[in-house]
C-alpha cells in the first residue's frame, strides 16, 4: 500500500534514524550516561589530556561504579547484567568524551572483570567482581609485552610451578590503569599453555611504572609492569584459563566496546565540525557555504551513520549469541578507520582552531592513534577478516 505522507527530511544529528531503532531500555541507559558524560567528564577532559593523566582515578572508578557501567553487561556478582547493546551504548556516549575514559571503563569491565568472570573460581570472582563493579577496587590486564604486542603467542613471562605455589617472572608493557590497580589480571606460558594468574598489586615483586610522554590516550595512565619472583598461592591462578583463547576471548569483549565508541568519537568530532562551519564565517559567508566543506560534511555523514549501524548490528548479533570474533574484527577496522576519517577532516574544519585543546577534534584524533594499534590492530583485523573470507592465515 503507498503511502502518501511526507517522509521527514533525515535529522543531522542521526541522519539514518539509527537510534529510533533503540528500546525504550536502551534509550534510558545512553540518556544517563550521556548527562553523566557532560556533566561530569566532558568539562574536565581536555584539562586531564593537557596534564597526560586522570587526577582522581579512584574517584573516577567510584564515579563509574556508581553510574552502573562496570562490567555492567556480566550477570551476577554486583554487576549490571545489561544487554550487549545497552553495554555499548555506554561505550559510544564515553568515548564521545575521549577514548581515555572508555578505556578505562573496557578495562575494568571486558578484560579485568571479564577474565575473572569467564575463568575463575567462586572465591575469585566473589573476592574481586562485587568490589570491582562498584569502583571500589581498579583492575588490569596484562597481555603485551616489550617483545610481544601483536603476537601475544611469542610471549616470555612465566609462571613456574613451585611446590603448590605459583612463582611469576616478566614484563608487561602499555597497560592501561597498571600503576593504579589493585589487581592485575596477568597471562603467562605454562607447561600447560598460557594460562591467566589474579596478582593483588602489593604482592612482593610486582611493581608497575607509569609511561610518560604520550601523545595519545593522554587522558588514561598507561604503565610496564614488572614482575621479579611474584610467588602466588596455587589458588591465583584462573582455574578455567587454558591457552592463547582465552585471553584472546576476553579481547573480544573489549574489542566490542571499541567498536561503539569509535562510533562515538566519530560523532562528536562530525557534531563539532557541523557547529564550526554553521558559525564561522570567511568570505562573507558560512564555511558550511561552500560546496569543498559541504563535501567533507557529508562524508562524515556517511562514515558517523556507518559505524552507528554496523555498531548496532554486531551488538544485535551479540546479544542474539550469533557474534563471532569475526565479526568484531569487521567492526573494530571498519568502525575505526571511519572515526579516522571523520576526525581528520573535523579538524581541517577547524583551521587553526582545530589543533588546540579548545576544540575536541585534535585529541580525539591523537587518541584514534591508539584506538586503531590497541586491542589488534588494524592490520591485525585485516588479516583476521581476510582469513574469515578465504580461510587462509596470512599472520606467518
Ligand atoms: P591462533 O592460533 O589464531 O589462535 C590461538 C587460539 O585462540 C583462538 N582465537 C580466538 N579465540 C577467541 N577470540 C579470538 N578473537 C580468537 N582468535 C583466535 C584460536 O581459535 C585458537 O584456539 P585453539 O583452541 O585452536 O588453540 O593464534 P595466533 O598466535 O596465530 O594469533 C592470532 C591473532 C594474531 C589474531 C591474535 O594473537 C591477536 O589477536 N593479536 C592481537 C593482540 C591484541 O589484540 N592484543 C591486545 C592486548 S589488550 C589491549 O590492547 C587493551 S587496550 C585497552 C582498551 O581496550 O581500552
Ligand atoms: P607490533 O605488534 O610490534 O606491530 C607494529 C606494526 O607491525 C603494526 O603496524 C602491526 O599492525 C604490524 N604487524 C605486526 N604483525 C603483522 C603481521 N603479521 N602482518 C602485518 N603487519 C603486522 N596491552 C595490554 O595487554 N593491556 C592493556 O591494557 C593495553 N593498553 C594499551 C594502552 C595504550 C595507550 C596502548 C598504545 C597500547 C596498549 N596495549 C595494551 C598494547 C596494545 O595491545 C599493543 O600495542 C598492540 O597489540 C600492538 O602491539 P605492538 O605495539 O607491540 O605493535
Amino acid at each position: 500500500m503507498s503511502d502518501s505522507r511526507k517522509p521527514a527530511a533525515p535529522d543531522p544529528h542521526d541522519f539514518l534514524a539509527v537510534d529510533a531503532d533503540l528500546s525504550d531500555t536502551e534509550r534510558d541507559v545512553r540518556d544517563a550516561v550521556r548527562g553523566f558524560a557532560s556533566r561530569e567528564l566532558a568539562p574536565n577532559v581536555a584539562e586531564w589530556f593537557e596534564a597526560g593523566t586522570l587526577p582522581d582515578p579512584r574517584g573516577l572508578a567510584r564515579a563509574f561504579g556508581s553510574l552502573g557501567v562496570l562490567g555492567m553487561h556480566l550477570e551476577g556478582y554486583g554487576c549490571g547484567g545489561s544487554s550487549a547493546v545497552a553495554y555499548g551504548l555506554a561505550c559510544r556516549e564515553l568515548e564521545a568524551v575521549d577514548s581515555g575514559l572508555r578505556s578505562f571503563v573496557s578495562v575494568q569491565g571486558s578484560l579485568a572483570m571479564a577474565a575473572v568472570h569467564k575463568f575463575g573460581s567462586e572465591e575469585q570472582k566473589q573476592e574481586w567482581l562485587p568490589r570491582m563493579a562498584a569502583g571500589e577496587a581498579i583492575g588490569c590486564f596484562g597481555l603485551t609485552e616489550p617483545d610481544s604486542g601483536s603476537d601475544p603467542g611469542s610471549m616470555r613471562t612465566r609462571a613456574r610451578r613451585d611446590g603448590s605455589d605459583w612463582v611469576l617472572d616478566g614484563t608487561k608493557m602499555w597497560i592501561t590503569n597498571g600503576s593504579v590497580a589493585d589487581v592485575a589480571v596477568v597471562w603467562a606460558a605454562t607447561d600447560e599453555g598460557v594460562r591467566g594468574f589474579v596478582v593483588p598489586a602489593d604482592t612482593p615483586g610486582f611493581s608497575a611504572n607509569v609511561i610518560h610522554r604520550k601523545l595519545s590516550l593522554r587522558a588514561s595512565i598507561t604503565s610496564e609492569l614488572v614482575l621479579e619472583g611474584v610467588r602466588l598461592p596455587a589458588d591465583a591462578v584462573l582455574p578455567g584459563s587454558r591457552g592463547l583463547g582465552s585471553p584472546l576471548s576476553c579481547l573480544n569483549e573489549a574489542r566490542y566496546g571499541i567498536v561503539w565508541g569509535a562510533a562515538g568519537a566519530a560523532r562528536a568530532c562530525y557534531e563539532a565540525a557541523l557547529e564550526y562551519a554553521l558559525s564561522r564565517e570567511q568570505f562573507g559567508r558560512p564555511i558550511a557555504g561552500f560546496q569543498l566543506t559541504q563535501r567533507k560534511l557529508a562524508d562524515m555523514v556517511v562514515d558517523v551513520n556507518q559505524a552507528a549501524m554496523t555498531a548496532l548490528r554486531i551488538g544485535r548479533l551479540k546479544d542474539e549469541g550469533r557474534c563471532h570474533h569475526n565479526h568484531v574484527s569487521f567492526g573494530k577496522l571498519s568502525c575505526v578507520a571511519a572515526a579516522q576519517r571523520v576526525a581528520a577532516a573535523a579538524r581541517s574544519v577547524h583551521g587553526a582552531n582545530g589543533i588546540t585543546l579548545e576544540y575536541p577534534v585534535m585529541r580525539h584524533m591523537l587518541n584514534l592513534e591508539t584506538v586503531a594499534t590497541y586491542e589488534g590492530t588494524e592490520e591485525i583485523h585485516a588479516l583476521s577478516i581476510g582469513q574469515s573470507v578465504t580461510g587462509i592465515s596470512a599472520f606467518r
